[in-house]
């Protein structure tokens, strides 16, 4: 989720540990031992399920996060979460923008801190305590996208950044790294880092000719643990999925999820109430995927009345906002992303001034107080707890999130 990377670093400890869903694609067999339906293809069935060995360098597309008919939703996820090409293939790497930044980021250090993360005992993952020094130490070796308090996007991951064998990643938050442009990967790089990827970008991940057999893997620099993708690289004899393969495990692990969260979503929506809104919405069974949506989606109080958003994930309720503050990171003169403050604070009423021992326990509620339904008005980033508003002048108000542009709702006051 959208928060400091010392945060994702415990919900990913806490959401990640019994993952045994992961479908390996060369065995084509689930992590349970039982093989897996053919995926469906545009191949008759007779033809060979795999890319004849000559077929020359292929292209593949991997989804950083995805999209769903049935409701709005994040996916933390890259779909497929793995796949098995040759040397000189090419991995294209495209976002389907939900209001989650995402990166691709390979590199030793990601393969180092993954590393440690996989030596978590279930005990370790189940706890709340910190994490251990080392796993600490290896994950603060990875420039995160985002501060952990206020401030600009860290220069050195919200954009590219390649830095070679053997050379330290830049520590500069502030600069760009010498090195935006990708060579093809070989590996062997320190930090391979495609940085933040607008709606519809695509990063580009060129399998170097040279590169060892074996498996790398990449992250996101804001959901670390939660989002990780496998690419596993094999001699150019050995057969491989063809690339519409590939799209149909990606639309087939899409759907899954999509299928495991729907109950929760069709739950909320029976369990609405017009006076209180949930905004956003998580499922147990699925903790890769955020439901953003306002549910319900409209309201009605009346004249003075206080409607309360029970916040699930990181979220503003925001009226009027002007079109500058529609984005969360946006592209300055120098080429780099930086982020929109006035997205993130609140606007038209007097925050809470910050409690003490904040951090600790759940976020506590956030009171607009009234407003009259004119200018600007926004909750500011919130990460959970309440947000209570009243508004004092009838008439249809929609207000949306500011992190995640699909969200959208609507308060009738009569
Ligand atoms: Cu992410």
């Amino acid at each position: 989720m959208f928060v400091s990377s010392a945060l994702v670093l415990l919900v990913a400890a806490c959401g990640s540990g019994d993952d045994n869903s992961a479908v390996t694609v060369a065995g084509q067999t689930t992590s349970d031992g039982s093989t897996t339906e053919s995926s469906p293809t545009t191949e008759p069935t007779t033809a060979p399920t795999t890319a004849p060995p000559t077929a020359g360098p292929m292209e593949y597309t991997v989804l950083v996060d995805g999209r769903v008919d049935e409701f709005n939703g994040a996916f933390f996820a890259y779909f497929p979460d793995t796949i098995t090409v040759h040397p000189g293939d090419t991995i294209i790497y495209k976002s389907v923008f939900s209001g989650e930044p995402h990166s691709v980021t390979f590199g030793s250090v990601v393969e180092t801190a993954i590393a440690e993360f996989e030596k978590l005992t279930p005990e370790q993952l189940q706890s709340e305590g910190p994490p251990p020094p080392e796993l600490e130490a290896a994950f603060a070796a990875i420039p995160a996208m985002l501060p952990e308090g206020p401030g600009d996007a860290n220069q050195n991951s919200v954009n590219p950044c390649f830095v070679g064998e053997g050379e330290p990643v830049p520590t500069d938050v502030t600069s760009q790294c010498p090195v935006t442009e990708p060579s093809p990967f070989t590996g062997t790089e320190t930090f391979y880092n495609s940085g933040f990827l607008p709606d519809g970008e695509i990063f580009r991940l060129e399998i170097a000719e040279d590169i060892a057999p074996g498996t790398y893997r990449a992250l996101c620099t804001l959901h670390f643990t939660e989002m990780i993708s496998e690419v596993t690289v094999v001699p150019a004899d050995e057969p491989v999925l063809t690339p519409d393969e590939v799209a149909a495990l990606a639309q087939e692990q899409l759907d899954e999820f999509a299928d495991q969260m729907l109950p929760a979503v069709e739950g909320a929506k029976a369990a609405a109430t017009p006076g209180n809104v949930l905004a956003g919405l998580g499922s147990e069974d699925v903790p890769q995927v955020l439901g953003v949506d306002f549910i319900p989606a409209d309201s009605t109080a009346t004249a003075g009345e206080t409607v309360t958003w029970s916040i699930i994930g990181p979220h503003t309720v925001s009226f009027n906002p002007p079109e500058s503050a529609r984005t969360v990171l946006v592209k300055g003169e120098d080429d780099g992303y930086h982020l929109v403050e006035e997205a993130l604070a609140p606007a038209g009423f007097e925050p809470p001034p910050p409690s003490e021992g904040e951090g600790e326990g759940p976020p506590p509620p956030v009171d607009g107080g009234t407003w009259d339904g004119t200018g600007f008005f926004s909750s500011g980033l919130m990460f959970g707890g309440d947000f209570t508003l009243a508004i004092t002048t009838p008439g249809t108000y929609d207000y949306i999130c500011l992190i995640h542009p699909e969200m959208q709702g609507t308060v009738t006051i009569e």
